[in-house]
């Protein structure tokens, strides 16, 4: 219990945050009513009784839906800036988030309009609270390529302007049968700009889309990653490499990716050397913010303190900032 204590009250960074995943069925009504969007859910209650997940796709059905409330700059901002809120009360000094353009400009929101608003909600609660943050952009990896280049180049002016923060992209949504490497070209453009890349790879596809993320997208980092547990080799070369993981254990269990949190493959991965690091996902729908996580696998892995430690310390290594904000960090 007061090892609990400790992991909740120690300074940590979230790694693996998409920011539409943070949308609560409360405010996904309210921005409904305000945006007059239809659901095709009656209450609040009903959207929450959705939330019974089998797989990744049944979980993304209903993700998708639920950004489509999404519509201008202030929704941005105000779901941007609930979710900053309630990380500080989790201790977390430092958040790279996750944001799916394509989502929105299908709908026809300019991406200005999401990057301006999230942006915003970043500056102030930085300047406010001092919890710092950078945005990551992903490509929808069920959609082909070329919609990945378009995005890319849409968003090209908001890489100009708002470098600072907008450091990077990534690769989600559905994986199986979308293999990291028909991503290559996209990830090239990025990496010959100097963008940080990461991927999401071995949530639900194989091993071998870790090493496709690593040897032709050449990500630094490997979102979810869990499967690489099926591949001895690999777990080795992410421990010498000290790529880092970033784990979220809440929505490995919600989406069956694991079947009881006693299987999850986080403690041997940690004790192999992998930099493993805890994170939320999708918070409003898989039940629990960081911290909720960290005491998930604390409980059913039971972790001791060096494990907890390691965690919270992997998540301010593997961070974008740059190295002086790295060293004040740790
Ligand atoms: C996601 Cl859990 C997960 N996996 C892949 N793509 C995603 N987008 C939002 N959450
Ligand atoms: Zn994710």
């Amino acid at each position: 219990q007061a090892l609990l204590n400790k992991i909740l009250k120690a300074p940590k960074a979230e790694l693996h945050m998409h920011i539409e995943g943070s949308l609560e069925p409360e405010q996904i009504f309210a921005f409904a009513r305000r945006n007059k969007v239809k659901l095709a859910y009656d209450s609040v209650e009903a959207l929450r009784a959705a939330y019974a997940f089998t797989d990744l796709q049944s979980f993304l059905d209903i993700y998708y839906a639920g950004a489509s409330v999404l519509l201008k700059a202030d929704d941005f901002y105000e779901m941007t800036r609930a979710y900053l809120d309630r990380a500080r009360a989790d201790n977390v000094i430092h958040t790279e988030l996750f944001f799916d353009p394509q989502t929105h400009t299908e709908r026809g929101v300019p991406v200005q309009a999401v990057v301006e608003g999230i942006e915003a909600a970043m500056a102030d609660v930085e300047r406010e609270h001092g919890l710092t943050s950078k945005l990551i952009l992903c490509f929808l990896r069920h959609l082909p390529e070329q919609a990945a280049l378009a995005a890319f180049k849409d968003a090209l002016p908001m890489f100009e302007r708002y470098g600072d923060r907008l450091v990077g992209i990534g690769l989600d949504s559905s994986e199986r049968n979308h293999p990291p490497s028909s991503f290559a070209r996209v990830f090239g453009k990025a990496r010959d700009r100097g963008l940080r890349l990461v991927a999401h790879a071995g949530e639900e596809g194989p091993p071998a889309y870790i090493h496709e993320a690593l040897d032709i997208l050449r990500v630094e980092r490997i979102d979810h990653g869990v499967r690489s547990i099926e591949d001895p080799a690999l777990v080795k070369r992410l421990a010498d490499a000290r790529i880092a993981l970033t784990v979220c254990p809440l929505s490995n269990l919600k989406l069956m990716v694991f079947d009881d949190m006693k299987n999850h493959s986080l403690k041997t991965l940690l004790d192999a050397g992998v930099a493993v690091t805890v994170n939320s996902d999708d918070p409003a729908y898989f039940g629990g913010y960081v911290n909720d996580n960290y005491v998930a696998v604390a409980e059913a892995l039971e972790l001791g303190e060096q494990d907890l430690y390691a965690l919270a310390r992997n998540s301010l290594e593997a961070s974008f900032v740059d190295a002086p904000q790295r060293r004040a960090m740790i």
